[in-house]
């Protein structure tokens, strides 16, 4: 069967009189067959990365790129009147994650399954992801990001678990989510939800009735804040997907012949940043649950989980009121105390302590001392933990810390966002570059080749068009492509700086009113949300499209300078942003930017 007659089988029809969302869907359905086929068995080790985001974006074009049927999709359709970037079009966006943390996930998902490495996710299906920015005059405005549609890539399971929540037992239930590596085997993200969530309970704006769990429990993805109602709903959260994740592990080790004693053997499980911190005394309890003593369980689970930090930002680091874990979670309480008196027998330092002087549990600190291994995500980062942030804990174990540098999925940021760049790459290097990375060494030789270096420039400026076609489809903006296109797009955080750019471009301001024209004409790029209860980052989106206005109107400025802010940022934003870039903006405040990954995407 050709991809024509597949597609056919599926719509029913011929595909020249199909709508997009009905080639959309018979995509989806081929999609699902042919990676179900690659499905692998579990031999050894299996990676379970728990993680509170997986910024996935969406999927066909990701999909039908990994399994190798974009040509043939693409060729089938165009034959049939039909184009697929109108199709990819139709597919919502899961935007499951707040930035890189939920980004990072993703790309690691993507690089297990390429590198044929058993490796799951276990997080939380959201019903409405990251709220939907839009600006009306001059401020942002947050609306629900509904995303779940009848036909979704994470399927529904019957395999539920029994949760208790402040006393009361909810049935978290498994989705599960396909995802394809490039050419090797498919894993999977297991989601879990509770049936009885109630959209309708959704109001103005992103508002929503905060007392009812069980209609509200996994409504919304948490913007990254200090919004102290959203706190205590984000620890029920956070249990319910350790909870559930914890009992999926041990049912599949189980399945496949694991003694849990040597649970260690069969699973590891990584812990993105504290959001999954409770894993680690729920897997005690659930150990304790099949007979195992305290201080085995302990070993144990030392020995299979490990911790990534994120962050040397002390307000990012979460400490939770006793109050809130007793109230919320009663049945881990006396094992987060055993914890923190087995941890106060190792150190007298009060500062490395799991519960501190004002009774609230630091969940870094459990995760180091009951965990075998701490990663930082960049080599200087990791020397910043070890030397200054952490240094107590680096003195306490030093074997227990170790870098692992970010990376990001060349399937994504390069094959599917700049198909022009991989073309002339392809032509120059081979297709190795597509499975590793490292390949792209080969273009050294290339360095100071004019043939090469016009057709990069070419595919530039083949780039910033299309950039200046979607900004005029979709929010009415026109650029000057013969511009310098400078872009600093990430989430919208005072550390982050997006308010120095801002400096830079109003002293541009002045210089072009004082008669200094640039030499080229500058068009500033951004893209960020700024979390609703975070004022001041709302301000410098306010101060930022006020100054557009300003410029706009200025006719001696706007041929030199426009700034453009991009409305409601997401992974789709950034594949369009990304390869028209000519000047990428990493101007964070030195030290405190743990890693960055859109500064490896552009
Ligand atoms: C915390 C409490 C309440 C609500 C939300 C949160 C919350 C949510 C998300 C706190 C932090 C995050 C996300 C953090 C994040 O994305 N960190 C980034 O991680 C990247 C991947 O390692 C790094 O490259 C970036 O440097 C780092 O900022």
């Amino acid at each position: 069967m050709n991809f024509t007659e597949m597609l056919q089988s599926y719509t029913g029809k011929p595909l020249a009189d199909c709508t997009n969302q009905e080639l959309y869907l018979a995509l989806l359905e081929i999609v699902r067959h042919k990676s179900a086929d690659k499905v692998q068995p579990v031999t050894g080790r299996k990676l379970y990365y728990i993680s509170a985001e997986f910024l996935i974006g969406k999927l066909l074009s990701n999909n039908l790129i990994n399994l190798g049927l974009y040509d043939d999709a693409r060729a089938a359709l165009a034959a049939a009147g039909k184009s697929l970037s109108e199709i990819e079009e139709v597919e919502p966006e899961p935007s499951l994650g707040n930035g890189g943390l939920g980004r990072l996930a993703a790309c690691f998902l993507d690089s297990l399954a390429t590198l044929g490495l058993p490796g799951d996710g276990v997080g939380l299906r959201y019903h409405f992801g990251l709220f939907r920015q839009s600006f009306e005059n001059g401020l942002q405005n947050e609306k629900p990001d509904p995303w779940l549609t009848a036909h979704s890539w994470a399927e529904k399971t019957d395999i539920t678990y029994p949760v208790q929540l402040a006393g009361k037992e909810y049935t978290a239930r498994l989705y599960k989510l396909a995802v394809t590596g490039y050419g090797a085997r498919t894993n999977t993200l297991n989601l879990f939800d509770l049936d009885s969530i109630d959209e309708s309970i959704v109001h103005d704006g992103i508002a929503f009735d905060k007392t009812d769990i069980d209609k509200n429990l996994t409504l919304f993805l948490y913007p990254d804040d200090s919004d102290e109602a959203g706190r205590r709903l984000r620890v029920y959260q956070q249990y319910l997907m350790v909870s559930a994740g914890a009992q999926l592990i041990l049912a599949e080790c189980a399945a496949r012949g694991c003694d849990y004693h040597d649970l260690a053997d069969y699973a590891a499980i990584q812990i993105n940043d504290t959001h999954p911190s409770m894993v680690i005394p729920e897997l005690i309890r659930l150990l304790g649950e099949k007979g195992i003593e305290f201080e085995e369980a302990v070993e144990i689970v030392t020995k299979t989980c490990a911790y990534t930090n994120h962050t040397i930002l002390a307000e990012a680091l979460e400490k939770w009121p006793r109050a809130y874990l007793d109230a919320v979670v009663p049945q881990l309480m006396p094992i987060i105390e055993k914890l923190d008196e087995l941890a106060r027998t190792r150190t007298e330092d009060e500062s490395l302590a799991i519960i501190d002087k004002d009774d609230r549990v630091h969940m870094a600190h459990m995760d180091i001392h009951f965990t075998h291994s701490t990663n930082g995500v960049a080599a200087l980062h990791t020397e910043i933990l070890k030397n200054s942030e952490l240094h107590g804990f680096y003195e306490l174990y030093p074997e227990k810390f170790n870098n692992k540098t970010n990376g990001i999925t060349f399937r994504r940021w390069l094959l599917e966002c700049d198909p022009r760049l991989t073309q002339v790459l392809e032509k120059h290097i081979g297709s190795g570059f597509r499975k590793d990375a490292a390949e792209l060494e080969k273009l050294l030789a290339f360095a100071g080749n004019e043939v090469v270096l016009n057709e990069l420039t070419a595919v530039k400026t083949a780039n910033k068009q299309e950039l200046a076609d979607w900004l005029l489809r979709t929010q009415n903006v026109t650029v000057n492509t013969k511009a310098v296109f400078d872009i600093q797009s990430k989430r919208l955080h005072e550390y982050k700086r997006q308010q120095l750019n801002l400096l830079y471009l109003i002293h541009q301001y002045y210089e072009i009113k004082a008669g200094h024209l640039p030499a080229v004409p500058l068009v500033s790029i951004f893209g960020a949300k700024a979390a609703p209860a975070y004022i001041i980052a709302k301000d410098i989106i306010h101060a930022l499209l006020t100054f557009s206005k300003v410029i706009a109107q200025d006719p001696e400025v706007s041929p030199w300078l426009q700034v453009v802010f991009v409305e409601n940022y997401n992974v789709t934003a950034a594949e369009k942003l990304i390869p028209a870039c000519d000047l990428s903006e990493q101007i964070s405040l030195a030290s405190k930017e743990a890693s960055g990954t859109g500064n490896m995407k552009f």
